[in-house]
């Protein structure tokens, strides 16, 4: 039996939905229906108990979310597991499971408060270094010239201008994202497109305060679900769920309050809302992120699967361990009552966790985008500092190695996933031309850390050794 409305009396009770059919109505639409939001927002929202949010989920790229959802009355498992421990339950917090046509016209919805959105770092079409729209991508250029929108900027001022024309009322917009300053980040690509579309009724529909933009720090580890992970939960559901997920217990979300047309009540489900996101952000994403792409990139030359391989290999964990004392966390100011060690701490655990899967492949995609979210600051910062970031610069050439070669160590094909991966791939040239080339992206690395002479230097040693004597040896004497 598959998992729907009907078999639900056959679930163990304590992992049933919170809501019975028909109780919820949509309050938020989510563009983006991937296994992040659905293992994350929708289980906070779910649990903030209040019937007025149920989520209208989006897809952005292909309709397979939304058919296999739709295929069990839009029900679906999360199991989290940390070692022996496992806890499975049926979220039921989605409404209606549509392509990104139906969604945006549901952002015109007068129900609908909020909208949340996780389109991956690469979706927002911004030049990652300075914030800025791509007005020259092809398809925001399409976008912006009034076609049928393609890109996730461009869907979502299709709904807000079908809300503006409705009378809808307000809402916020959450990017839920690893974006710094998502908040700003996008509003400032929305106002772009307006401008460049020469919308002058929507920019000040949105400046006369109907459209705000709250950042917000997301936080939890969530790997592309696989078949080991559906038959786990088949085995504790009782029926077969093809949507299931498995996660970490482990989940945060901080929120800036700013919601015109209201918002659920997160806080009831353990969010934090506050006026100020920003030290979460800049914490998460140097430390929880930033060793990520660490240990991602080592570990894949290094020939490993997953991130807990790679956290559990000791010349690795070291490395990691290294990059977060000595190079990241001297560049935060912990929010308050947070004690980064004790974070550090809790954070390698959360890596080496057995029970999850995660394909370093995921992580170690779109380097080109996270790169400057997650490193670059760390190594900027050190620089201004005076300091030699050399574990953040590790990361770097590491990713270098990943991109340029195309192959693990052992002479594995990679396969790199990159919008900039055709420019990064160079497999026949030496690792001082690829460190000249790669540092002169400025869309990367700004138009500053191209130029440092210090990094340079620091990144075309890394890279010679880490091409030279391997992933393994260099993280242990880099
Ligand atoms: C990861 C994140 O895929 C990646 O790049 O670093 O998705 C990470 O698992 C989450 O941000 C954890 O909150």
């Amino acid at each position: 039996m598959r998992l729907s409305r009907a078999a639900l009396p056959t679930v163990p009770a304590a992992a049933r939905p919170r809501f019975q059919p028909g109780e919820l109505r949509t309050g938020i639409v989510h563009l983006g229906l991937g296994a992040f939001h659905r293992a994350h927002q929708a289980l906070y929202t779910e649990d903030a108990g209040d019937p007025a949010y149920g989520v209208c989920g989006v897809t952005m790229r292909s309709m397979a979310a939304a058919e296999l959802l739709s295929a069990q009355d839009l029900l679906y498992s999360v199991l989290e597991r940390d070692g022996e421990h496992a806890s499975i339950r049926v979220c039921g917090m989605l409404t209606e499971a549509v392509g990104p046509e139906a969604g945006t016209a549901r952002i015109a919805d007068p129900g609908v408060r909020v909208v949340t959105m996780t389109v991956t770092e690469p979706g927002y079409r911004h030049d990652p270094a300075t914030g800025r729209l791509r007005a020259a991508d092809p398809d925001v250029a399409a976008d912006l010239a009034g076609g049928p929108p393609r890109t996730p900027v461009g869907r979502l001022v299709a709904g807000l201008r079908a809300r503006r024309a409705a009378g809808s009322g307000p809402l916020a917009v959450v990017c839920c994202d690893n974006l710094a300053g998502g908040g700003r980040l996008l509003s400032g690509l929305v106002t772009e497109f307006c401008e460049l579309a020469r919308d002058d009724e929507l920019l000040s529909w949105i400046h006369d305060g109907n459209a705000a933009f709250p950042s917000a720090m997301v936080d939890r580890i969530v790997p592309a679900p696989a078949d080991a992970d559906r038959a786990a939960a088949a085995r504790l559901l009782g029926v077969a769920d093809r949507a299931a997920l498995t996660t970490e217990p482990f989940r945060q979300w901080v929120i800036e309050d700013r919601f015109p047309g209201g918002r659920p009540p997160w806080e009831r489900a353990g969010a934090m809302i506050t006026g100020d996101v920003e030290p979460y952000e800049t914490m998460k994403l140097r430390l929880l992120n930033g060793v990520h792409s660490v240990l991602a990139y080592l570990g894949a030359l290094a020939g490993l699967g997953t991130t807990a391989e790679a956290t559990t290999r000791p010349e690795l964990a070291e490395a990691g361990r290294r990059y977060l004392e000595f190079d990241a966390a001297p560049t935060l100011a912990p929010p308050p009552g947070v004690d980064l060690d004790a974070y550090r701490e809790r954070l390698l655990a959360r890596l080496a966790n057995p029970a999850l899967r995660h394909p370093i492949a995921q992580v170690a995609a779109d380097g080109s985008h996270k790169l400057p979210q997650r490193l670059l600051p760390v190594i900027r910062d050190r620089l201004a500092r005076g300091a030699e970031p050399r574990w953040a610069a590790l990361g770097v050439a590491a990713w270098m190695r990943y991109v340029s070669a195309g192959r693990a160590d052992d002479g594995t094909p990679i396969t790199v996933t990159d919008p900039l991966a055709a420019r990064l791939s160079m497999p026949e040239a030496d690792p001082r031309e690829v460190a000249d080339r790669l540092l002169g992206l400025t869309e990367v690395f700004g138009e500053d850390l191209g130029r440092d002479a210090t990094l340079r230097a620091l990144v075309t040693d890394l890279l010679t050794r880490l091409t030279r004597d391997g992933a393994l040896a260099t993280a242990r004497d880099p």
